[in-house]
């Protein structure tokens, strides 16, 4: 669970402590920015009984340490978790139940407000959980923005929360938790089909009990930080915004849902997980979860060997893609299959497996070295891209996708191998370094 990573990062010297007072207007924002990167607790955030946790997840070793396996295993492992998921146990006792607020006050908790310009202050590291009778139970990301001391307005994406809504004639019950555990995070963000049970997917990863909420009909994991219970309602819309996306630019102003919060359940000595808009945690939790759509797609068409969505290009617009070339077809098939494993993908960079997709040095040398822009470059003119690419058409997110082919090009007639030679880095000779410097 959350807690205990943070008291593990602790022990071991990779949490930075700040025990003087933060302000939550601005400074504690300004405060995270300057540590991107690195996991933070703030001891004391004014006007909240509440520490801070920020950039927890914030680097992709940090989630393979929570998650109990290799940064290049996450992806698989993921991916694995999607096709596999496993019914997560409901108990009894939840630690997140201890403390009932006796009337829900939002001013308890230390919600930051961000940006000079924002709308209000926002929760970010909020997933929002319902229930339907048909298609049972959504887990999903959604933007809180705080409008007084009971309500929220949240911002909904046309996908299943919003489809869930819609089914309910616009009035829904929802469990708002923050504070969860990392597999609880990054199924929360998969995209998956309408129907399945994204909390399925996390207990995959690791297991999640999961306990009744008190006042709405829905199972949210028992490990969760906090709890808030309400009810949105389409009948009332509100501004939305403005908010600090994933490119670190302001997103645009739209009319969106109010959230009533009915109830506020909390552990004893709850942590409140801050997630900084378009800092490294908010990229590396929203991105890596696309990771594994994009490989299995490219793994339809050519043997992937691993995905990366860098944190340069959002951890949403740009891709490097690496595959073990047999064909000569490879490439473009594979530049062709990143695209419809990440459909907000902008452009990708496909490299062969001896290159290391999360070296950007490697990556650029293999373009460098492997790339002839009139032979293994795809433009793709006309596509519907990403919301959150302030270039792009504003009204109808048209956009020119584009796709590099940075892996070693055969020549007709030369065999693979032969034609690999020439293009792999020598092999230095090995000396004892330390044995010249004593
Ligand atoms: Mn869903």
């Amino acid at each position: 669970m959350l807690r205990e990573f943070i008291a593990g990062l602790y022990d071991s010297g990779d949490l930075v402590r700040v025990h003087r007072p933060v302000s939550r207007h601005l400074e504690a924002a300004g405060l995270l920015k300057a540590l991107d990167g690195q996991p933070v607790l703030l001891d004391h955030v004014t006007g909240s009984a509440h520490p801070v946790v920020s950039h927890v997840f914030s680097r992709r070793d940090l989630i393979a340490r929570a998650l109990g396996c290799p940064p290049h295993e996450i992806t698989p492992r993921l991916a694995q978790a999607i096709d596999h998921p496993t019914p997560p146990p409901l108990v009894d006792a939840c630690p997140g139940q201890d403390v009932v607020l006796p009337e829900p006050d939002l001013d308890q908790l230390p919600i930051l407000f961000h940006c000079a310009g924002d709308g209000g202050p926002y929760i970010a590291s909020a997933v929002v959980f319902v229930h339907d009778a048909e298609y049972g139970r959504n887990a999903s990301f959604h933007r809180l923005m705080v409008l007084d001391r009971q309500r929220l307005a949240i911002r909904i994406v046309p996908r299943h929360l919003s489809a869930y809504l819609e089914r309910a004639g616009g009035e829904l019950d929802v469990a708002v938790c923050i504070g969860l555990p990392v597999q609880v995070l990054l199924a929360a963000a998969t995209s998956v089909d309408l129907g399945m049970d994204e909390l399925g997917i996390a207990n995959a990863l690791a297991p999640v009990p999961t306990v009744r909420c008190q006042t709405v009909d829905v199972a949210v994991p028992a490990d969760a930080e906090w709890v808030l219970e309400g009810h949105i309602s389409t009948r009332e819309l509100v501004d939305e915004g403005p908010f600090v996306d994933l490119t670190e630019t302001y997103d645009l102003v739209r009319r969106q849902p109010v959230l009533t919060v009915r109830r506020i359940t909390h552990r004893r000595d709850a942590l409140y997980h801050a997630l900084l808009p378009g800092g490294l945690e908010h990229k590396m939790l929203m991105g890596l979860p696309r990771e594994p759509t994009i490989w299995r797609a490219v793994n339809e068409v050519c043997d992937c060997t691993g995905v990366h969505l860098t944190p340069g290009g959002a951890s949403w617009l740009h891709a490097v893609v690496g595959i073990r070339k047999q064909h000569e077809g490879d490439g473009p098939a594979a530049i062709a299959a990143a695209f419809q494993g990440h459909r907000s993908l902008k452009h990708v960079v496909v490299v062969d497996d001896d290159i290391d997709v999360y070296d950007m040095t490697a990556v650029e040398w293999a373009i460098a070295t492997r790339f002839q822009a009139s032979r293994d470059l795809v433009i793709r003119p006309g596509e519907t891209g990403s919301s959150l690419d302030p270039s792009a058409d504003p009204e109808t997110r048209a956009t020119t996708k584009l796709g590099l082919d940075a892996t070693i090009h055969r020549t007709v007639g030369v065999p693979l191998d032969q034609a690999r030679h020439g293009h792999q880095k020598v092999v230095w000779p090995t000396v004892d370094v330390a044995a010249f410097l004593s």
